[in-house]
């Protein structure tokens, strides 16, 4: 069978010689779904947006099974060949994770023009966007984790590679010695990151100490989470329209408008074959997820794939272990489409919607109110202490003076796993 090819432009070719020019390349197997393929091409594009490429032109072959050696068949190689040399191209990317031989057969066939795959593509977006020492440290351990097997015996020469896509993070010359001198700094890393998490664990147990409900935004790259996040909290976190803006996990404090006060997270972005080393690498990161009561599943219901985006989430929260915590469903961005609008579940809003914010923040209050348990105490009037704490880390719907009783009648709706819940036990009624 002869394979289904395509070649096509992708972008007109820009006046910005600072950018590196590049050519993308997908494979795919005839029993695959295609919509999909296309899908994780445009995906790429974007990744390449991202890192700061220039996405050029694309190859993409279909084919009965990858070819072991170069994934892509020999003739179709000698085409990109040309493709590289006509359009300029500094850097191929392809859109598959390749083995470490497959990379090295293809830059021998290619002339020795810089080689990535996705994996590495996202490793180096991340290398760009983290602030912080913990996002630099875990980008670097992920970085090295990937090099390590790629570097031994004939492996890859990474002087040769130059700077650019690809190559930022650990600095060249690390990258230029030995596994040893790799598995060295991977253990320094380790052992950094492993104090920067007691440190963050020891501020988390003081903070559930201090009876706050702590929220959790999560969703597909791009679908609008830091957008809702500065909306509800009005802070400033960078939101962009571009994969990964968000790298590191922001947390403000947020009151609802019942006086519920909630500590809201802003996470990074999922993706569809995030590579399993960053899976691991952000799973600290993302412990601050595990630990939330409420996590807020944003999609963005102006994608045509939302589906599989829903999908990638719930298979990473899985991996997270966090797929057991109560979940609020918002499909994001409905200005965008046309639709009729319904105020049942789950939410359609828009982020720049300020009354839409304000839906989202009621839906916020039933979903927590779902997870939590009713009471009705009452409090004695010397314990105005307590009153105090119960409207803001608890929901309280009525609150009356009993002259009777010399004390406040209140009802509301707590977390059971809150130390306060223990606390008023004595006053149930
Ligand atoms: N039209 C429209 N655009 C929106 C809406 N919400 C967010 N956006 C835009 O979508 C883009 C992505 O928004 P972000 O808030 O950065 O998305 P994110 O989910 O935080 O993305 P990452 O941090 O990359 O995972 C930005 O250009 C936003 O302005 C919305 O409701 N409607
Ligand atoms: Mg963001």
């Amino acid at each position: 069978m002869i394979p289904k090819v395509k070649v096509g432009n992708i972008l007109a070719k820009q006046s910005n010689h600072s950018k590196e020019n590049v050519l993308l390349i997908g494979c795919y197997l005839n029993h695959e779904n295609e919509e999909q393929f296309l899908y994780s091409m445009d995906e790429l594009k974007a990744l390449t947006d991202a890192a700061n490429g220039n996405p050029q032109y694309q190859v993409i072959q279909k084919r009965e099974k990858f070819h072991p050696a170069t994934l892509i068949g020999k003739g179709k190689l000698q085409e990109v060949l040309e493709v590289i040399e006509e359009k300029n191209i500094d850097l191929v990317v392809f859109n598959h994770e390749l083995s470490p031989s497959q990379s090295r057969n293809i830059t021998n066939e290619l002339s020795g023009i810089k080689v990535i795959d996705r994996t590495q593509l996202i490793l180096d977006i991340f290398a760009q966007r983290a602030k912080t020492k913990e996002g630099q440290l875990q980008i670097e351990l992920a970085q090295y984790q990937y090099l390590l097997p790629r570097i031994s015996g004939q492996g890859i020469q990474l002087s040769r590679l130059g700077g650019g896509i690809g190559t930022r993070g650990p600095g060249e010359t690390k990258l230029e010695s030995d596994r040893r001198h790799i598995r060295r700094r991977i253990n320094e890393i380790e052992k950094q990151l492993q104090a920067i998490v007691s440190h963050r664990e020891r501020y988390r147990l003081k903070r559930k100490s201090n009876q706050i409900i702590q929220i959790a935004l999560v969703g597909y790259t791009n679908v609008g989470k830091s957008t809702i996040f500065n909306k509800l909290t009005k802070a400033e976190t960078f939101e962009e329209n571009q994969l990964f803006a968000t790298l590191d996990p922001m947390t403000r404090k947020m009151k609802l408008p019942c006086g519920l006060i909630v500590i809201i997270t802003d996470t990074v972005g999922f993706i569809q074959d995030l590579p399993t080393t960053l899976v691991a690498a952000f799973r600290s990161t993302l412990e601050e997820v595990r630990e939330a009561d409420l996590i807020i599943h944003v999609k963005d219901a102006s994608n045509s794939e939302n589906d599989l985006q829903e999908k990638t989430v719930m298979q990473l929260l899985n991996e997270l272990d966090a797929a057991s915590i109560p979940m609020l469903s918002v499909y994001n961005k409905v200005d965008l489409i046309e639709q009729s609008l319904s105020n049942s579940e789950p939410l359609f809003m828009s982020a720049i919607s300020d009354n839409d914010i304000v839906r989202l923040k009621l839906k916020i209050e039933e979903a927590l109110k779902e997870s939590m348990i009713n009471y009705h105490v009452l409090l004695p009037d010397n314990d105005g202490k307590l009153l105090t704490q119960l409207k803001i880390n608890s929901i309280v719907e009525e609150q009356t003076w009993n002259d009777d009783k010399a004390g406040y009648d209140c009802k509301g709706y707590i977390l059971e796993s809150l130390p306060l819940y223990q606390q008023i036990k004595k006053y149930m009624q």
